[in-house]
């Protein structure tokens, strides 16, 4: 038996890549994999797993290694959690100044779906020009303890500080559409060639031009960066709407000091965070975002 990271999966054809650097191509034996039969995505780029080798640089796909981490989404049309990717040191959540123009929204959500995977920012076409508004918004999230970079695939400012603190870490490149994600993945990895919208518009592929996630690594080892497609819009998974607020840091200090526990933080009397929004503490625009979102869960939850 052998064994191997998966570093991209295609209409169920996984490409699983062996210590000595050797690419098999592998499915999984029947619908389900032994072990995780109730998990919807089974296997996802950076896993491990081991495989029988069945000749010819080809597999069968026998068991998955436990995960260290994911990031899950809902999909709203299908209606289904995916995990879109494992096992990685650090989401780095691509947005762009305009084309598209930054959402914060999307962000916090992103913030959801990682759980436990630290979060990054790097805000991308530096070059168009950046708005007071929106560098109050990176300001904030900066202050909150998610790094912020600003970038430029374009001209290349800024992309040196994420290049040096991605380095020696696995990152997973995660945004909307349109953000350049690949374009920042190839500035910072020459020889990585992911195609971008211009390359793509030529063969008429239409808005999505990343269309499968892929594990790149350069020859160094040092970098190991995972190209994803682009979304138009993120759900965060199904759970408990009392479970959002861990994913908002700055409620934290004030969470003890709410009258009732557990605490939604939106309409309860004497609730210490909604009091901070408030009063400025908190950033009101996180709060009320907050809100829609823990919201929206709630109302989700009844049709469960
Ligand atoms: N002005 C400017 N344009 C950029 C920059 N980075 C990327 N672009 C352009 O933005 C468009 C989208 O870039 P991609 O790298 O394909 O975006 P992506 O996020 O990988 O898109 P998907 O693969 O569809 O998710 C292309 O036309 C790029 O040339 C930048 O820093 N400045
Ligand atoms: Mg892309
Ligand atoms: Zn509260």
């Amino acid at each position: 038996m052998a064994s191997g990271m998966v570093t991209r999966g295609i209409n169920n054809i996984y490409t699983v890549e062996t210590e000595d650097g050797r690419e098999y191509l592998c499915r999984i034996k029947g619908k389900k994999l032994r072990g995780v039969e109730e998990d919807r995505t089974p296997i996802t780029v950076a896993d491990r797993v081991t495989f029988d080798d069945a000749g010819g640089l080809q597999g069968v796909i026998t068991g998955r290694s436990e995960r260290t981490n994911q990031f899950t989404r809902y999909h709203l049309k299908r209606r289904e959690v995916q995990t879109l990717f494992s096992n990685v040191d650090v989401v780095v959540c691509v947005v762009s100044t305009d084309q598209p123009p930054l959402k914060p929204g999307f962000i916090d959500r992103v913030i959801v779906c990682a759980g436990s995977i630290p979060v990054v920012i790097a805000c991308n076409k530096a070059d168009l020009g950046i708005s007071n508004g929106q560098i109050d918004v990176l300001t904030c999230y900066d202050s909150l303890g998610f790094q912020v970079f600003r970038v430029s695939a374009e001209t290349g400012s800024g992309v040196d500080a994420l290049h040096h603190y991605i380095t020696d870490r696995r990152s997973a490149f995660f945004g909307q559409s349109g953000v350049g994600k690949s374009s920042l993945v190839n500035r910072i990895m020459p020889g990585a060639s992911q195609k971008t919208m211009e390359i793509c518009r030529k063969y008429n592929k239409g808005r999505h031009t990343t269309n499968f996630s892929i594990l790149l690594k350069s020859g160094d080892g040092r970098l190991e960066i995972i190209d994803t497609p682009g979304v138009r819009e993120i759900e965060i998974p199904p759970m408990d709407p009392r479970d959002i607020a861990v994913h908002y840091p700055e409620f934290e200090r004030f969470t003890s000091r709410c009258r009732f526990s557990p605490c939604l933080h939106i309409h309860e009397p004497d609730c210490s965070v909604r009091k901070a929004a408030e009063t400025g503490i908190v950033d009101a625009g996180r709060y009320e975002r907050y809100v829609r979102m823990t919201e929206d869960q709630v109302i989700r939850e009844r049709s469960w």
